[in-house]
């Protein structure tokens, strides 16, 4: 069939002509504007935490935080301290996705979406020797995952794509596992779950770790609206997810409301003066009028 052809003749074809014809990975103007961000971004507390262990995370923290980082009297030492214990409380959160993904075997694929510069990748494959694919709409942060995935070994079993996670054109039915740290805000859950469900295997696990907006609160906040400008994203009420896993044989096996849990990365961070970024006080307001709030959701594909 001839597309460019039936563009032409369709009276109800609306796409702009700038959006026709693009090619994988980014599918919208929107899209566009997203790798944009991405591939320009360099922030510190990204960076800086991700060269401590060549683990680069692109989501927040989880657990209690020593704050006694803070009273370090040497200025170098303190900023040093305060990175570690930043990084520490993103590593954990890593961990605790991860843990939702198994059991799985060596011989087990999993699928990362929206990957970032490709640190939870390595934590599965650290975790299970697992086969992982990583995607990401910004073509730096896949070459900068895939060079690390060569440094330590791992370029044979983990494995990093510039692609389109709504469209990854992988094999349907081969994943154990697939997870969005962190990115689903980013895309219409409907097209999202559809590829997870197509991707994972009968029996396989999705795992989702997001910031949502509350429900019971009405509708999103003005934090949560200061949050979606920050990053060019669209966060989803909480409802949506269920909804849209429920139409994608997605079911929902545990839920976890990690809001309590994040705070204390938000108070140490936004005393990290060689890190903040200017969202912290934000998210706190968020998280502490009841607008905002940091759900884990594992789930599995039927
Ligand atoms: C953190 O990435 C996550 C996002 C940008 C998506 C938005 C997440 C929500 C929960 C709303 P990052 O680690 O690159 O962000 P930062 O640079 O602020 O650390
Ligand atoms: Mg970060």
């Amino acid at each position: 069939m001839n597309h460019q052809h039936h563009h032409e003749e369709s009276p109800l074809t609306i796409a702009p002509a700038d959006t026709r014809n693009v090619p994988l990975p980014t599918q919208s103007t929107y899209q566009n504007r997203v790798a944009d961000y991405w591939n320009a971004e360099e922030n510190p507390v990204n960076l800086e935490l991700g060269k401590l262990d060549d683990l680069y995370h692109h989501h927040y923290g989880v657990g209690a935080a020593d704050h006694s980082v803070l009273d370090e009297r040497d200025p170098a030492l303190r900023r040093e301290r305060i990175t570690a214990e930043l990084h520490r409380l993103e590593h954990a959160q890593a961990e605790l996705l991860a843990a939702h993904l198994g059991p799985l075997t060596p011989d087990d694929r999993v699928f990362d979406a929206g990957c970032g510069r490709g640190g939870g990748s390595v934590v599965a494959n650290l975790r299970y020797g697992c086969h992982a694919d990583g995607v990401t709409i910004s073509a730096k942060q896949a070459a900068f995952a895939g060079e690390q995935a060569r440094k330590r070994g791992i370029d044979g079993r983990v494995r990093y794509h510039h692609r389109n996670m709504l469209d990854t054109g992988f094999e349907t039915g081969a994943y154990a596992a697939s997870w969005n740290n962190e990115s689903t805000m980013y895309v219409e859950l409907d097209l999202l779950f559809a590829e997870h469900a197509r991707l994972l295997r009968r029996g396989g696990r999705y795992v989702v770790i997001t910031g949502c907006y509350n429900d019971t609160y009405g509708r999103a906040s003005r934090e949560v609206s200061l949050i979606n400008a920050h990053y060019i994203c669209d966060i989803h009420p909480r409802s949506e997810y269920f909804r849209a896993m429920a139409r994608h044989r997605l079911v929902p096996v545990h839920v976890q409301d990690l809001t309590a849990d994040t705070i204390p990365y938000w108070e140490l961070r936004r005393e990290a003066e060689h890190l903040v970024t200017g969202i912290e006080d934000t998210f706190l307001s968020a998280y502490r009028n009841g607008s905002f709030q940091y759900l884990l959701i594992a789930a599995d594909r039927v």
